[in-house]
């Protein structure tokens, strides 16, 4: 019976991760699948989450660490009871714009709350819920945030922290994909956009065929 498919996106601030997301929805939309985009903290169809990503990345408030973590982990509860597993029950191909690994390698490794104390707080949140691929988008986040701050003024919360913090919130991710060498696929995020495109695209489609999903258009 066909199910539905979970690609998780991951990275630093500015890695292209959101424009390539975009970029994938297109694409396998435009060959008739059902797809469905959504974004992490917070998420769309989801209030609730929403007014909680709001509380996390506003510079006004001094949110402690813990606090911080816990926000994330009650966005995500929301976000995945009410969004993500219903479009998977109807078996679709859900993006999902950051995830839980996110909170690992942010909270985990950028403010140093540690792995296990952020996978423990978590896992009421994520349940059972695996994803069937995490994209993880590697960029020198001194690039990353030049990319970003090139294109945008407002900065967040967590955008504003410096460049070590950053730093440890790239290899907490790397550490994560090299433990989990099966279901994370590092893309180069430093090559240019048509090249990370493709092999964005690429790792999805052998992920898309390993899980047996029965793509509409079979030729894609
Ligand atoms: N967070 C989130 C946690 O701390 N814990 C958690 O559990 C979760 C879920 C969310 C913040 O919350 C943190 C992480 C974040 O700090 P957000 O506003 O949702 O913040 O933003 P981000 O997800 O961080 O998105 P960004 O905008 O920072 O980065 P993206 O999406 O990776 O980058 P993108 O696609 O917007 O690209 C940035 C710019 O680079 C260009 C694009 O055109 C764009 O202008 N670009 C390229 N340029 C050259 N070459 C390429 N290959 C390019 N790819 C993109």
């Amino acid at each position: 019976m066909k199910k539905g498919f979970f690609l998780v996106l991951e990275g630093c601030e500015g890695s292209g991760k959101t424009t390539v997301g975009q970029w994938l929805f297109e694409q396998l939309t435009a060959s008739g699948e059902k797809v469905f985009y959504t974004r992490e903290p917070g998420g769309k169809e989801s209030p609730v989450a929403e007014k909680i990503r709001t509380i996390i990345l506003d510079t006004q408030n001094n949110v402690l660490p813990l606090t911080e973590a816990y926000l994330f982990a009650a966005s995500r509860a929301q976000h995945v009871e009410e969004v993500i597993k219903p479009h998977l029950a109807k078996k679709e191909i859900v993006i999902c714009d950051r995830f839980v690994y996110s909170s690992y390698a942010y909270q985990g490794g950028g403010r140093q709350l540690g792995l296990e104390t952020i996978k423990r707080l978590n896992a009421l949140a994520v349940g059972d819920l695996q994803p069937n691929l995490v994209l993880l988008f590697d960029l020198d986040p001194a690039l990353g945030l030049e990319r970003k701050r090139s294109h945008r003024q407002d900065f967040d919360r967590l955008d504003q922290e410096d460049l070590l913090f950053h730093q440890r919130v790239r290899n907490a991710y790397l550490e994560l994909a090299k433990e989990n060498n099966t279901l994370f696929k590092i893309v180069d995020a430093q090559k240019p956009l048509a090249e990370v495109e493709a092999t964005a695209l690429n790792y999805l489609k052998n992920k898309l065929k390993e899980a047996n999903y029965a793509l509409k258009d079979s030729s894609y």
